[in-house]
């Protein structure tokens, strides 16, 4: 009789049984490998996860990457062969195992992978998982692991130059963090090695290859969530899958399930199974709520035996991305478990330029200073890497959604079925890994890609013919119209997918009107930052002005060599052409009357005119809501120390604009309407305001000459304007420095606002 593959699912209740994971043993490769540098007389000791520039600087070979003015010299690096070699022996209880897998989490990038001496694959995505069936080449004793790394810029230019026609970036031929190519931030330090752990995996029978949930519905009263799971044998057997949930505190009661068995072959099922559960908690994003987590244990079972189990946590909520036209053009934004969301935050890079050295304890004291500031999302810029699950657990933990881009930005990309094929499998594993976050919001195609193609003008600078654009379009259509979202339909079912961030180029008047805009008049364009009360669109992505970081900063990177405006240093760790030169207009145009004393107090000055223009476009933004719905500017960390549109510097020193923030990011922010002297309440909360308004004018001595009190009341998420009598009148008139603003209700303070006039 032909067996099927049976699911029942029953309720457990987590901790009520010792998991007896011996179905399933994994060996960690992660320590004892050697690092030859091929030609080189250069053998090192490493453990992995590493890269070479890491451990080359670990042994004293090179200097610190990130200091002085060594940019150049590290260069050669990413153009070396690189060879990373293990002997270990196999784990006996291992051995016994009918399937043995070697996994490699993440290989950057160009590699060859072998196992006493047999080919077992070509790696050449650093974002996907490598894994390989080694159950017949493993020995007891003295296996030996190869890693060979191609010369990463040769192979990458040969890629390049055959590809007919030119495409606009080299680093668009390799599946590797387009940022280590060199950016308007970040040096050319181009990662080589085995960047995430190693293991070897066996088991009998069957495992859980994956396991993870997503929310379909829910409210107070009721979830819908999805199970989704991908179970591998190598027959196809009876089995059992159980599900234990809790929540600290509370336990679940036990309910039956109905699987619905999506795919079935032998050897793999991929299945999704309903769950429901009453009367949820449901997850909110900061300052809307609450973000509690639910345990969930899924154990795959035969038998009565436990085969494998997987734990992880989730939250319960609902994100809806709404893109309807309306009486404008398009209206544009999000909500969370059905309520309409303001969204605050910023651009998020990649933590450091030596990927390996990102560290969770790094990311949560930045991600806690993200929170502090009201931030409830974060925009994963596609030019970086996908984020570790640290990351993303934190962002869970401390409701900060994350808009996740797929790594693509600023060039067309590849389409023949071997480059769209790696894309395919690196989005349906990107998808599953990220799938159980709540933080997840949704998922981009990628950064200025669309906007690129209609409005850079590469057609003429590439010389492509009708054919040749027409072909590069539709591998564009095929990978982000059909490929990536397809991806999230087939293994989340639950985030909206956006094609592209912009959605159209700044330099068109509809990327006001709909959609999400990248604003780049004032940096790109050099327009004063008042022009931003003119740009605001429905939702405003990015957008920014370039500071120094922190004076310390630039001591330690100088390492004794004077500073100045002009100094190597200075010049080396700033990587816009124009940047020194727009700061310092921008300081001209804005403070003509201060005179720094020293290159210290230029360096505060340039982070005062940020914060200043910032204050310009964030206050735009929010008093223009609901036509506005969002602001993430233009990028909250550095990934390496550097003069950027940053707010806070690669050692985690805020600068002037992150601390302006938990005034202009506040649930209610104040402000005064330059046009008629209207005071704007603007509010994030979720229950009504009423209160009292107080509105003072001083003079350039802090002595009030005007005050003005009157009762406001506005409701949950609005944003309304106030005719405050007498004071336009006033302003007209009277000589006045600036205007406190302060709204008070009952005994307590709601907002607090200073504006300089
Ligand atoms: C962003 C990043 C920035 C850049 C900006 C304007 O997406 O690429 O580094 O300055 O776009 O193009």
């Amino acid at each position: 009789m032909k067996k099927t593959l049976l699911i029942l699912l029953l309720f457990a209740l987590i901790g009520c049984q010792t998991i007896e994971k011996q179905n399933v043993i994994e060996q960690s490769l992660n320590q004892g490998w050697t690092l030859t540098g091929d030609t080189l007389s250069i053998n090192m000791q490493v453990d992995v996860p590493s890269v070479v520039q890491q451990s080359l600087y670990d042994n004293g070979l090179i200097p610190h990457p990130y200091l002085g003015t060594v940019e150049n010299q590290l260069l050669w690096i990413s153009d070396h062969p690189w060879d990373y070699t293990l002997h270990f022996d196999a784990d006996k209880d291992l051995l016994d195992k009918e399937k043995v897998e070697l996994e490699f989490e993440g290989i950057d990038t160009y590699a060859e992978v072998k196992l006493n001496g047999e080919k077992l694959f070509f790696a050449d995505n650093q974002f996907r998982v490598w894994k390989h069936e080694v159950k017949d080449l493993l020995k007891k004793k003295d296996n030996l692991l190869e890693v060979y790394f191609l010369r990463y810029d040769s192979t990458q230019l040969a890629l390049y130059e055959q590809h007919q026609p030119r495409l606009p970036e080299k680093y668009a031929v390799s599946r590797k963090a387009p940022y280590q190519h060199g950016w308007d931030w970040a040096p050319k330090y181009k990662n080589v090695g085995i960047w995430k752990p190693v293991k070897l995996v066996g088991w009998d029978a069957a495992r859980l290859e994956d396991a993870y949930i997503v929310t379909k519905a829910a409210n107070s009263e009721r979830a819908e969530l999805m199970l989704h799971l991908d179970v591998e044998s190598d027959e196809i057997i009876d089995v059992d899958i159980e599900v234990g949930v809790s929540t600290g505190s509370t336990t679940l009661a036990s309910r039956s399930l109905s699987p619905e068995l999506v795919e079935g072959s032998k050897g793999r099922q991929y299945t999704v199974l309903p769950i429901t559960i009453e009367k949820p908690q449901l997850w909110w994003p900061n300052e809307m709520g609450e973000q509690p987590l639910y345990d969930f244990e899924v154990r795959l079972k035969k038998d009565g035996k436990v085969l494998d189990a997987k734990s992880f946590k989730t939250g319960i909520r609902t994100f809806e991305m709404v893109d309807e036209p309306d009486s404008i053009g398009r209206a544009f934004y999000f909500k969370v478990n059905g309520v309409p969301m303001y969204a605050k935050g910023a651009n998020y890079v990649p933590e450091e330029m030596i990927e390996t050295w990102i560290n969770p304890d790094n990311t949560l004291k930045l991600l806690k200073m993200a929170q502090e500031a009201h931030f409830n999302m974060l925009r994963v810029w596609g030019g970086g890497i996908y984020p570790s699950d640290d990351f993303f657990n934190i962002c869970d933990s401390l409701g900060i959604l994350v808009w996740e881009d797929f790594m693509y930005a600023g060039t067309m990309y590849p389409y023949d079925e071997t480059f769209l094929e790696n894309a395919r499998i690196e989005a349906e594993e990107q998808v599953k890994r990220l799938a159980s976050h709540p933080s997840l919001a949704l998922w981009c195609g990628g950064n200025e890609i669309s906007e690129g193609y209609y409005n850079w003008g590469w057609q003429k600078s590439l010389n492509w013919s009708e054919e040749d654009d027409k072909a590069i379009k539709a591998g564009y259509d095929r990978l982000f119209e059909n490929i990536l979202p397809q991806a999230v339909a087939q293994f989340d079912g639950t985030r909206p997918y956006w094609p592209s961030s912009p959605s159209k180029g700044w330099g068109r008047p509809e990327s006001l009107a709909e959609g999400d805009v990248h604003y780049w008049g004032v940096w790109w364009g050099e327009l004063p930052y008042e022009v931003y009360r003119e740009k605001v669109g429905r939702f405003n992505s990015e957008y920014g002005y370039q500071s120094y970081p922190d004076y310390q900063t630039l001591l330690k990177i100088a390492q004794g060599e004077e500073l100045s405006k002009d100094a190597e240093i200075i010049a080396a760790h700033q990587k816009h052409a124009r940047g020194t030169r727009q700061i310092d207009d921008f300081i001209q145009r804005y403070y003509p009357n201060v005179h720094p004393r020293d290159f210290e107090e230029y360096v505060h000055l340039s982070q005062l005119s940020q914060a200043y223009g910032m204050e310009i476009a964030i206050e735009a933004h929010r008093t223009a809501k609901p036509y506005n719905m969002g602001t993430l500017y233009w990028q909250l960390n550095d990934a390496w120390p550097v003069t950027s549109w940053s707010s806070i510097d690669y050692y985690g020193n805020p600068k002037v604009l992150q601390e302006r923030l938990k005034t202009l990011y506040a649930p209610v922010l104040l402000s005064l309407d330059r046009k008629d002297y209207g005071v704007f309440v603007t509010s994030d909360l979720m229950r009504n305001i009423g209160g009292v308004l107080t509105v003072t004018v001083c003079d350039n001595e802090d002595r009030p000459v005007f005050e003005q009190k009157m009762n406001v009341a506005l409701e949950a998420n609005g944003n309304r304007k106030f005719v405050v009598e007498g004071l336009r009148d006033f302003l007209q008139s009277a000589h006045a420095a600036f205007v406190k603003l302060q709204l008070v209700e009952g005994e307590s303070l709601t907002a607090e606002r200073e504006v300089a006039l």
